[in-house]
């Protein structure tokens, strides 16, 4: 059986029992026989091994194996009946050996199969095995997420031997066995204090689908600006979300575009985390009622760039029903189990109240059957271990909670906040810790870092952009790029496999990667790159 897709000219298809479409394959197959005597299969000469390819994040075993597989634009993508999860990835693959072979307007070679084979039951959640031999390339995996992952090191792989005009390429032939060391590998990006619409932030979610990251968390209000509508108040996006950092015009997502992005996210194996940061970090809603400060007055709007200004009057029974109003909207939006309530720097909030805020929001958040997430800050106010919870700047915040049974998501921000500036040439960003280069972004052990955090406790690893000194999204593309490649390897690798030169070193091979984005990306002296940026309008 055959099913055709809307993604021409390359062909998906379900793996045949009597294998009638493997024609072109077999064609292709014998032509190569017949070659290979007189001047070698591809007529490229040598190709390195498959160990020898760079692929980011590293993968947990590579094994070189004697031949090779050619990839052509035409190329024969099969799904085994059982697996109809697998149909995404396999789209997803086509589109990208396309790119990465150039392959607009070439009638397209094949090469042998990639078969995406019945999901494996002896595999760990999220992972893959990937099998390049001469007759054909297999794909097993435990999960949706697993073949995805296989596609996107297809992807890199294809890019890696990828010459121009060369259509079939050669792939070495070898095994890649791969499996998160992470459960959590995020990416949060700050929407409240300068505003991206659905169609900038689109790009940031491919790239960490690329990147194998699994979660995006959206930053969604601040003080600076409400960017989620809520039926039940109205004025906050309507006034909360029409000021921004500097004085720009802001924006919201309405409902309609929210859940666009939850799920365009979900189709490339990311949950998208919201935030609705309470009790501080909220003066764009204390702008929009009145009823939610202590003077029932509305607050003037804030732009600019300070932290700890703000908190809802925390003796008001209107802010409990706030809460509650926009928690339930939140969550009924959200088909992913998480909602972040932030709980960050209250510095305006008396510490008692602050505390029974939190536990009541927690309480919020369990009645809508959703995991709570909270910043470091309420961690240490509500350490019951019933949530989750995010450290960011001061370990030991967290160490209750965790001893109490929390999972733990690390936010280090001199590790993971890649809105620090790079070096001081880098245009933008925060500096308040001074620079965050690529090597400090890399080179630590997640399992090491909280002193007395029993590792077992670590869910994961996450990245944040904060913008209150970012304007603009090709800025918002620099500072993650190429920084977010070392988050990724680090939520995705074995800590014993990664060494920082090594690192370095591929991720100025993946340059094509970089390129085939199309995103912004820094030109950093950290990285020996092979070319000039051809990025989408490179600094
Ligand atoms: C701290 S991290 C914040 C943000 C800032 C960031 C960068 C955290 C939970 N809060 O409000 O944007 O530092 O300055």
């Amino acid at each position: 059986m055959f099913i055709a897709t809307d993604v021409p000219p390359a062909v998906i298809g379900r793996a045949p029992t009597t294998r009638p479409k493997l024609l072109p394959a077999i064609t292709w197959g014998l032509a190569c026989v017949a070659a290979w005597t007189l001047n070698g299969c591809s007529g490229n000469g040598e190709i390195p091994p498959l160990t020898d390819l760079a692929v980011i994040p590293l993968p947990t075993s590579v094994t070189d194996q004697p031949g090779r597989a050619a990839l052509g634009c035409n190329t024969l993508i099969q799904i085994d009946d059982a697996c109809p999860d697998c149909v995404p990835a396999g789209q997803e693959l086509i589109v990208s050996i396309r790119q990465a072979l150039q392959c607009d307007g070439k009638r397209g070679a094949t090469g042998p199969p990639i078969r995406f084979l019945a999901p494996a039951t002896d595999l760990p959640p999220e992972s893959y095995r990937l099998q390049i031999q001469p007759d054909q390339i297999t794909v097993a995996a435990s999960d949706t997420n697993g073949y995805l992952y296989a596609a996107q090191t297809l992807r890199q792989l294809a890019l890696a031997v990828a010459a121009d005009d060369k259509d079939p390429v050669q792939l070495p032939a070898g095994v890649i066995e791969d499996r998160p060391r992470y459960a959590w590998r995020g990416l949060m990006l700050d929407v409240a204090r300068h505003f991206f619409t659905v169609d900038q932030v689109k790009p940031l979610i491919d790239a960490a689908a690329a990147l194998k990251l699994n979660r995006f968390h959206l930053h969604l209000t601040d003080d600076q600006g409400w960017r989620i509508h809520i039926d039940s108040w109205p004025r906050l996006s309507e006034v909360g979300g029409a000021t921004e950092v500097g004085g720009g015009q802001g924006g919201f997502y309405t409902q309609a575009e929210y859940a666009d992005l939850v799920d365009y996210a979900a189709r490339r194996g990311m949950i998208l985390v919201p935030e609705i940061d309470m009790p501080g970090h909220i003066n764009a809603a204390l702008s929009a009622y009145g009823i939610l400060n202590c003077d029932g007055v509305p607050a003037d709007p804030y732009t600019g760039t300070d932290v700890g200004i703000s908190s809802l009057c925390l003796d008001n029974d209107a802010s409990r029903q706030f809460a509650a109003d926009v928690i339930g909207e939140v969550a009924a939006l959200t088909p992913g189990p998480y909602i972040h309530i932030g709980g960050d720097e209250a510095f305006e909030a008396d510490d008692v109240l602050y505390a029974r805020f939190i536990s009541d929001i927690r309480d919020i958040v369990a009645d809508n059957n959703k995991t709570m997430i909270g910043w470091e800050e309420a961690a240490e106010a509500v350490s019951d271990g019933t949530w989750i919870a995010q450290q960011w700047l001061l370990p030991e915040r967290i160490l209750p909670a965790a001893a109490a049974g929390a999972p733990i998501i690390l936010s280090p921000y001199d590790r993971t906040y890649l809105s620090f500036i790079y070096d001081t040439d880098f245009p933008v960003g925060n500096v308040w810790a001074g620079a965050l280069d690529i090597y400090t972004a890399y080179d630590w052990d997640p399992d090491t870092y909280a002193k007395g955090l029993d590792s077992a406790r670590i869910l994961g690893i996450e990245a944040a952009v904060w913008t209150e000194k970012i304007p603009t999204i090709a800025d918002v593309q620099l500072s993650l790029f190429p920084r977010l490649l070392a988050t990724a390897e680090v939520a995705w690798s074995d800590q014993a496999r990664r060494q920082v030169d090594d690192f370095i070193t591929r991720v100025a091979s993946l340059q094509p990667l970089l390129d085939q984005l199309q995103l912004n990306y820094y030109q950093t002296r950290d990285i020996p790159w092979p070319a000039p940026s051809t990025s989408a309008t490179a600094p």
